[in-house]
Parts: structure tokens; sequence; C-alpha cells
């Protein structure tokens, strides 16, 4: 596709925003190769997916402020609706999305890496919410999702100021998990989406509805959710093998080995 890379590396894949000349900026038209590409992921097969942007200066700098410019107010509604579709598709899709933010995540940048399940960056990497500074709100669900992340002051603080952060601060807010030097972000992205890879997926699945379903609802039923997905796992191969690897390892250590999940 023009836009949008998709790299397959064994059990995970590799997604690349590339429209580098305009710093990988969402327009229409990224927005609807991304979609394809997120609804065309092949999920027996890819367990976990890293999204990174082309290029070294930039992951994503945003939606992009030409076609937004002289948009109407049904039209802007519309456009903010389109990259709400396709971060929600992120964000529910059943398997795990890191993040390899490496450069600038301003705007709509910022808020689809908060649609992944979990943000590392390079120590050149840049995060913000500059939408009051040019007249609109977030709209591609940073209030929302920036204030459950960093909690509602610290959202409220940088939406308001449209202070940008670098990636040293994005790390003490807890908006990134980890920050490396940029010629080592790839490798640690693919090192992580590899070691989610290698568990369990029915589980690892279970566990990021749990996570995700979970936040939104009272806690009785938050618990119920989990006895639910919990239960669910039983009975599969991964589970009936997982298990009895460890007590075949208990008998004997010699028996020591790493499971191949199936996902069945
Ligand atoms: N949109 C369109 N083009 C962009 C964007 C963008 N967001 N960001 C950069 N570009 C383009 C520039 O126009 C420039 O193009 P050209 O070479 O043709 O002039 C090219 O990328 C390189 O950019 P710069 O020359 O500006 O590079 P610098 O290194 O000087 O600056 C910055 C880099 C600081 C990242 C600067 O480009 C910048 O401030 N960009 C805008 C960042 C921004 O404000 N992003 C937020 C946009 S608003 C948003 O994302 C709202 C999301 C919700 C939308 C809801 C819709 C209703």
């Amino acid at each position: 596709m023009g836009f949008v890379d998709y790299e397959v590396k064994g059990n995970y894949a590799i997604i690349t925003i590339n429209r580098e000349q305009a710093l990988n900026a969402l327009n229409s038209e990224v927005l609807d190769e991304l979609d394809k590409v997120v609804s065309g992921i092949d999920l027996d097969a890819i367990r976990a997916v890293v999204l990174t942007g082309a290029g070294e200066k930039s992951f994503v700098a945003g939606a992009d402020i030409g076609e937004m410019s002289t948009l109407s107010k049904a039209e802007g509604e519309a456009f903010g609706k389109k990259g709400n579709d396709v971060f929600r598709k992120i964000e529910t899709c059943p398997i795990p999305f890191i993040a390899a933010v490496n450069g600038f995540a301003l705007g709509g940048g910022c808020e689809i890496s908060m649609s992944c399940d979990i943000r590392i960056a390079s120590e050149s990497a840049m995060f913000g919410q500059p939408e009051v500074g040019l007249g609109i709100t977030p709209g591609f669900g940073g209030t929302q999702r920036l204030a459950r992340i960093v909690g509602p002051g610290m959202a409220k603080q940088l939406i308001y100021t449209a202070r940008n952060i670098k990636a040293d601060e994005a790390l003490r807010i807890g908006l990134v998990n980890a920050v490396y030097p940029a010629g080592e972000l790839m490798e640690q992205a693919e090192k992580l989406a590899s070691t989610i890879a290698g568990n369990a997926p029915i589980a690892v699945r279970a566990c990021k509805k749990a996570i995700n379903e979970g936040l939104e609802l009272p806690m009785d039923e938050a618990i119920a959710l989990e006895e639910k997905l919990f239960g669910s796992c039983f009975e599969s191969w991964d589970q009936q093998e997982g298990m009895a690897n460890f007590l075949r390892k208990k008998d004997d250590p010699a028996k020591v080995k790493k499971v191949a999940f199936k996902n069945e």
C-alpha cells in the first residue's frame, strides 16, 4: 500500500505509517489504508503488532492540518469519527499492539500511540496534544485516553497548555513504559513483540480483553468478566500443555522445554 507498510516477521508483524515527507501526518488516505491493514491482520498467525513511523524524525506528527483547515463542523466531526474508528479498531484488536515511538507523537500521533496497548519510545521522541493552539480539541480520543493513562490532572495540564514533552518526561508520567536510544528502539520493540507472541495466544488475548473491558466496569462486574475469561482458557491445548509442561518440569528438571503454544 502507498502510505502504510505491513511486514510479517514470523508470529508478529510491523505496521509502518509511511508518509515521511509530511512527518507521517494522518490524512484521510493514510487513515483508510491503516483501517484496511488492521482489518486484514491474519489473527490465526499473528500474535502481536509493532506500530511505528517511517524515517528517523517522526512517529506521527498529527492529523493532517492542511486537510483539516477547511472543514465544516459536520466534516470535522466526520474526520474525527474516521480517526476514532481506526484507533478503536487497534484498541479492540484481539492481539496486543506496541507503539514504537521514534520521534514526534503530536496530536493524532500521541493519540494513535495511546490506542496501542504498550508505548515505548526513542530518546528523541516528543509527545503532546497541541490542538488548543490550533483552535480545536484533541479529536482522535486524546481527551479520553490521555486522562485514563496519566490521570485527569496531568492530562488537563498537557491538553490545556498544548505543551510538548520529551521522552524522559513521558516516561516519568507513565505515558511510555521505556525509553531507548534511537538505534535500539525497533530491536527492543521486536523483542517485546516476540516475547508476547511466544506466550499462550488465547490467554494473552483474554488478558487484553479483561484489562480493557474491565477498566470500564464497576469492580464486581470486572471481576466477573475476569472469571469468564479465565474459565475460557481451560480445555484449550495451550492450557493443558502449558500446565503439563510445568508438572513435568517438577518431576524431572531435564524435561524443561519452552512450550510451543498453538493458539488452540
Ligand atoms: N499535518 C500536515 N503536514 C504536516 C504536519 C501535520 N500535522 N506536521 C508536519 N507536516 C509537514 C510540514 O507541513 C512540512 O511539509 P512541507 O515540507 O511540505 O512544508 C513537513 O511535514 C516537515 O515539517 P516541518 O518543516 O514543519 O518540520 P520541522 O522539523 O520544522 O517541525 C514539527 C516539526 C514541530 C513536528 C512541525 O512540523 C509541527 O509542529 N507539525 C504540526 C504538529 C501538530 O500540531 N500536530 C497536531 C495536529 S492537530 C491533530 O493532530 C488533531 C487530531 C485530531 C483531529 C480531529 C479532527 C476533527
